[in-house]
């Protein structure tokens, strides 16, 4: 036990043990010493780069200012009982014309880099065909205010908002839009990677596919049978494909491209080898129609087994777009799935979590910091990936402003330190994490949710528009500081 005292509490001890020989040392004696000892520190590799995401229509606002196209998000939200509380985006964080101060907060926080998307109703109003310049020009704008605050911009093409017109001629249904996608996504790199070094194809096709046509809870609202939603599935990771050809065809040389997926991020039930081996194996199949036929350029077997007579048509010269080589993979990290390992053929089964799992205000967001520990570290064994970032990570809150103008969500800061942790630990053990963009950078328009539930470390007045940082923005702020948790 004493020699695990430092020389100064052992002397002292002694010495106060010399006054008054009858007093013992006290465990205050103890603690007082050891709370003057900073923490060791856990330091990121020197570059990491620190940043915050947000996405086109749940912070732009200005539906129909310069040219915009409709999307399937005005259509969607302006549809009665499809949003809570019938809120939209029509106005959102108004960011299109206040842009400049939400890059001075990002300033104010330290940020390397910033990850925002493309509407693409802005720049192909009907989707394909006459480019509308003034929303180019938008874009051009955030993208020079970030280079002059020193802020990297990272690009996603596409972040849910498609435009209404191709929805019309059947949106994911149709391969055609997959085409679209190339083709815009061609045309925004050609204009942008004179200065914007990273972009991103498509946001979480998981979400939007399933979330959008499966079950129908977001835009565009459908329910498709299982034989239609393998083929939506199909026609978005097509266009992710067609899309990184057609940005390596328009870009300047030396631009990087992947894109930002929620992969199921299948978490050990208990960390042994054999649940371990599960997790990887589950990790594989559970992201088959997404991530792994990106990563594989096929589609597994399992897959195809289980799709049976509903398994997507495809092409050889589809599946090679699909698996285009990559130069990063954004991981976007919310919630862990609990794998077991089983006898089953597959060799795993999923845990799905007891009522009582502990959740953020949305109720699919279950707190398990190992997520982003086992997400990053099986992809990288998976497929040998050299670079990824977390692109989205957060929580949601009912926070509130006290009367002296504060947000002390201290559930986020819990969230995020204990997820940092943990990228910590994957990152020092060499798992090739560059970054980090937290979501999100300000409360914003939390798709079918409205604005009830709120993401943002700075929190948004939507009467006003007035930002406020929360304590989370002041914790991330540390962080960034010093590279390492806070
Ligand atoms: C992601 N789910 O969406 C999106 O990329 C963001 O636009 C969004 O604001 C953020 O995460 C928080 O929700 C998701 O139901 C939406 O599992 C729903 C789910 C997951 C991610």
């Amino acid at each position: 036990m004493l020699n695990r005292f430092s020389r100064r509490t052992f002397a002292r001890l002694l010495g106060s043990a010399a006054l008054a020989p009858t007093v013992l040392p006290t465990f205050s004696a103890l603690a007082d010493e050891r709370h003057s000892t900073p923490p060791a520190p856990r330091h990121f590799p020197q570059g990491f780069l620190w940043g915050s995401a947000t996405a086109s229509y749940q912070v732009e606002g200005a539906v129909n200012e310069d040219g915009r196209g409709t999307s399937i998000w005005d259509t969607f939200s302006h549809t009665p009982g499809k949003v809570k509380n019938g809120d939209t985006g029509d106005a959102a964080d108004d960011h299109y014309h206040r842009y400049k101060e939400d890059v001075q907060l990002m300033k104010a926080l330290g940020l390397k880099t910033y990850r925002f998307s493309v509407a693409w109703p802005r720049i192909f109003p009907q989707g394909t065909r006459t480019p509308n310049p003034k929303g180019l020009d938008f874009y051009n704008r955030v993208v020079d205010e970030l280079l002059a605050h020193g802020i990297q911009p990272y690009c996603t093409l596409f972040h849910w908002d498609l435009p209404q017109a191709l929805e019309d001629k059947g949106g994911w249904q149709s391969r055609d839009t997959s085409e679209a996608f190339a083709n815009y996504a061609g045309y925004v790199a050609g204009h942008l990677s004179d200065r914007v070094k990273h972009f991103m194809t498509l946001n979480e096709m998981s979400s939007f596919v399933d979330l959008g046509y499966g079950n129908g809870i977001h835009a565009p609202g459908l329910k498709l049978p299982p034989e239609g939603l393998n083929q939506v599935r199909h026609h978005a990771v097509l266009a992710h494909g067609l899309g990184v050809q057609a940005i390596r065809a328009h870009a300047k040389p030396g631009t990087k491209v992947g894109l930002a997926e929620n992969a199921t991020a299948c978490v050990p039930v208990i960390e042994t080898p054999e649940h371990i081996a599960a997790a990887a194996k589950a990790y594989r199949e559970t992201n088959a129609g997404y991530l792994t036929a990106v990563m594989e350029g096929r589609y597994t077997d399992a897959y195809l087994r289980r799709a049976g007579a509903d398994a997507p048509k495809f092409t050889p010269a589809d599946m090679k777009a699909i698996g285009s080589p990559l130069d990063f993979v954004g991981l976007n990290v919310y919630t862990p799935a609990y794998v077991r390992a089983d006898d089953s053929p597959a060799g795993f089964a999923m845990v799905p979590p007891p009522a009582s799992f502990p959740h953020m205000m949305s109720s699919w967001l279950h707190v398990g910091p190992e997520a982003l520990y086992w997400s990053p570290k099986l992809a990288a064994q998976l497929w040998n990936i050299k670079e990824i970032y977390i692109t989205e990570n957060g929580a949601s809150s009912t926070d509130v402003l006290t009367p002296d103008g504060h947000v002390y969500d201290t559930d986020r800061v819990m969230y995020f330190r204990n997820y940092l942790t943990q990228l910590h630990r994957a990152v020092s053990e060499g798992v090739p994490v560059r970054g980090y963009f937290c979501w999100s950078l300000m409360d914003n328009y939390e798709w079918a949710d409205g604005y009830q539930y709120r993401f943002g470390i700075h929190y948004v007045d939507f009467a006003t528009q007035k930002r406020t940082p929360k304590l989370s923005a002041h914790f991330y702020k540390e962080v960034i500081t010093r590279n390492g948790l806070a």
